[in-house]
Formats: C-alpha cells, sequence, structure tokens
C-alpha cells in the first residue's frame, strides 16, 4: 500500500481558532492514523500560544509527531501530499496547485469548512468543485452535528481522560474523594484556592461583549459566589475596566461582592480543556472552544464569531435549537435567554439567574448530548472519504 501523507494549510486570519483546529486535526492525523502530516501556517506567534514547545523563529520543525513548517509567500518546490486539506477556504500556493495536477495519481484535495449546525450543510458536504482550468477536484468536507455531515474533532482518548479527571479515576484512591484528584490538581497548579460550599466556578472566554458589565453585576449581586476564570486576552480590558483598573495580567485577582474575578495565563490546548472539565459553567466562543465545552459535558454559554452582515445569529440559533431539543420547556427557555443576552440580547443577569438554578439537569443534559456526539469523528470521516476517493 502506498504510504500516506497529507498537506494542512492554514492561514491565521484572526484569534486562535484556525489554527486551534488545524492543530488538533495534524495530531490526530499523524499520531493515531499515522499518515506523515506537514502543517503549514503562516502565523506561528499565534500558534505558538497553544503550543508554547514550539518555536516560533523556525521555519521547519517538528513537534509532537507533526513537520510545522512556515508558510511564506515564496512558497517551496515540493512534491504534494496524497492528501491536501485546504483549512476555511484559505487559498494554496499556485506553485502546489501546479504541482498537484501533474502528480498521479492525484492528491485528494479537501476544503475543510467552518462549523455549523445549520441543516443546509448536509447538503453541501462532500460536493466536488472542479478547478477551472487544471484536472484537479476540490471537495467540501463540513463538520457538522448529523450523520451526514463531517463531525466532530475528537481525540481517541479525550473522553477518557476527562472522566479520569473528572472523577472516576480518583475516587477509589482517594480516602476523602471531597474532589477528584485531577480537579484538585488543576487548581492548584494555577494557585485558584479551593472551593468553597456554594462556590460556582466559571470559565469566560469571549470577545468584547457589550453585555459583560450586566453579567459581572450580575454575578457580584447574585445570592451565590462566583470564581470566575478569566484567560488573559480580549475581554480582560472590559473585565478590569469593571474594577476601575486600566489593565490585568495572569495571576490578577479581583473580588467585589459574590464575584471573584481570576485573571489566567493562556495556557495550551491540552491545559484549556482541563479547566473546562474542571469548571461548573463554561462561556466559550468562535468555534474550537464551543466544541471542547461541549465535550466537557458540563453547561455552556456561546458566543459565536460576530460577522458584520448578521449571519451568524442563524448559526446561533441552529446550534442552539439541536442543543436544547428534547430538554424540558424551562430549561430549553433558560439556555435561549442566556445565549442570546450573551449576543446582543437584553437583560443578561436575569437569564444568568435563571440558567444557574437550572444547573443540574444541564449537567447531565451535557453528558448525555456529549454521548449523542461522539459516535461522528471527524478525522475518521475524513479519512474514510479519502481512501473512498483515492
Ligand atoms: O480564537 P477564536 O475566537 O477563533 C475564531 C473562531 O474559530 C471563528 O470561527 C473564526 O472564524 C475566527 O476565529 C477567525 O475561538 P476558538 O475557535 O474557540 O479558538 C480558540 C482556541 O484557543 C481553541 O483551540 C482553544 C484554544 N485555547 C487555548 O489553547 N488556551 C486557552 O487558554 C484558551 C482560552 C483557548
Amino acid at each position: 500500500m502506498r504510504s500516506e501523507s497529507c498537506d494542512i494549510f492554514c492561514n491565521v486570519v484572526d484569534n486562535y481558532g484556525d489554527i486551534g483546529v488545524c492543530w488538533r486535526l495534524a495530531r490526530q492525523l499523524a499520531n493515531e492514523h499515522g499518515l506523515a502530516v506537514r502543517l503549514w501556517v503562516d502565523d506561528l506567534r499565534s500558534f505558538g500560544k497553544l503550543c508554547p514547545e514550539l518555536d516560533a523563529g523556525l521555519a521547519e520543525q517538528r513537534c509532537r509527531g507533526v513537520e510545522v513548517r512556515r508558510w511564506n509567500a515564496d512558497f517551496p518546490v515540493v512534491e504534494p501530499s496524497t492528501l491536501v486539506i485546504e483549512a476555511f477556504a484559505c487559498r494554496l500556493p499556485q506553485s502546489y496547485v501546479g504541482a498537484m495536477a501533474v502528480r498521479e495519481p492525484k492528491p485528494v484535495w479537501l476544503n475543510l469548512e467552518y462549523l455549523s449546525a445549520e441543516d443546509w450543510v448536509e447538503g453541501c458536504h462532500k460536493l466536488p468543485s472542479p478547478h477551472p482550468s487544471l484536472p484537479l477536484t476540490k471537495y467540501f468536507f463540513f463538520p457538522g452535528f448529523t450523520k451526514k455531515t463531517g463531525g466532530l474533532l475528537l481525540e481517541r482518548d479525550l473522553l477518557a481522560r476527562r472522566d479520569a479527571f473528572q472523577g472516576d479515576g480518583s475516587a477509589k484512591t482517594s480516602p476523602t474523594p471531597a474532589l477528584p484528584r485531577g480537579e484538585r490538581e488543576f487548581w492548584r497548579n494555577l494557585g485558584v484556592p479551593e472551593r468553597v460550599a456554594g462556590e460556582v466556578r466559571v470559565s469566560l472566554f469571549s470577545y468584547e461583549n457589550e453585555a459583560m458589565e450586566g453579567l459581572l453585576r450580575g454575578w457580584e449581586q447574585g445570592g451565590q459566589l462566583v470564581t470566575c476564570l478569566l484567560p488573559e486576552g480580549r475581554s480582560l480590558p472590559q473585565v478590569a475596566g469593571y474594577f476601575g483598573l486600566q489593565a490585568g495580567i495572569a495571576g490578577d485577582v479581583w473580588q467585589r461582592g459574590n464575584l471573584r474575578v481570576q485573571v489566567l495565563p493562556f495556557v495550551e490546548q491540552e491545559r484549556y480543556d482541563e479547566l473546562l472539565w474542571a469548571c461548573d459553567v463554561n462561556f466559550v466562543r468562535g468555534e474550537d472552544s464551543c466544541v471542547r465545552a461541549q465535550w466537557a459535558a458540563k453547561p455552556f454559554i456561546w458566543q459565536i464569531y460576530p460577522q458584520h452582515d448578521g449571519v451568524h445569529l442563524a448559526k446561533l440559533e441552529a446550534l442552539r435549537m439541536r442543543y436544547t431539543a428534547g430538554l424540558p420547556p424551562e430549561t430549553a427557555q433558560t439556555v435561549r435567554d442566556l445565549w442570546l443576552a450573551w449576543n446582543g440580547g437584553p437583560d443578561i443577569a436575569g437569564a444568568w439567574a435563571h440558567f444557574a438554578a437550572q444547573r443540574g439537569v444541564l449537567t447531565r443534559h451535557g453528558a448525555e448530548w456529549a454521548r449523542r456526539l461522539e459516535s461522528n469523528n471527524l478525522a475518521l470521516n475524513l479519512l474514510d472519504f479519502y481512501r473512498q476517493t483515492e
């Protein structure tokens, strides 16, 4: 059998989602499925935030089983891989496309699209798009939530690691399992104090948000102690401003009323999963952290990446509908109200209070939801399609 290789091209437009997804997929294809993977990235500095062992000064390096190459304007002459993944419609170098066209057999060329829960995705998944002048066909590959889509990225051992972290393993070994061992160690390593009775721990990863002040005030004045774990990034200035400060850095702790905010460093991807597993509720954004929150199986609130034409709201609604289907109407309504309030709607503090009251139901639902999604694995689906198409 011919050895399988894969080139993944990633253009980091903005934020961390594009490289977050590509890096996850690259590692999975290399380490779980044995492909020789080359990842071409035009911004190694953003990448380095997700994977601190990466050296952003190097044009070529091996990292966690993947060959990482800086994607410069002057693209080198290379032999294309058998599988070529163009992430999020980034444009491949012309010289590379030319080399694909003369390779025999032709590489399988996929455009990995953004995630959406909307119905139309099923109709577009795997559609071919012939090249206008070269003997090449590109296929659209859509992640998604149904069997007729490409599914979601999920590492082979993720859910077992999550379960061990959240308690299944530690309860047996600890004589006083007040908190699962994984979680206890995680908080200690981050310098976050032990939980107190009745406290709610919330991670907050978001963009600038008009509802921020209302949310923080709701927590401050609410009836429960809220510890908010805030990774450094775009929402930090707003939260610092709420406490009357110009700025903040990792390690800062601010407290007022029933709200305690602790600023965290931006951690590598695996540690971020642990943060989601350890918190009671997670605020997430964009694409990749939203999926990770679903694997964490905890109640979550999604801030969708805003688009100027407002189309993002249909996307928000599509996921909300799928996720809340089958929930008791009252619980589904609290999810709707809080998601909307966090994406431009009214009364975030009231929406939070109702949502928090439904936390038990939503936590059980989160586990059931993750179980429903886990059999639709993007890397496996993608490899099946590649092998059938080749
Ligand atoms: O960074 P994002 O806002 O990325 C967005 C979206 O992907 C959006 O769809 C896209 O169009 C836009 O960029 C250009 O959010 P996202 O997708 O959640 O990516 C964040 C990544 O950062 C994810 O892989 C998790 C990771 N992360 C860490 O590794 N450590 C951290 O401490 C945090 C907070 C996140």
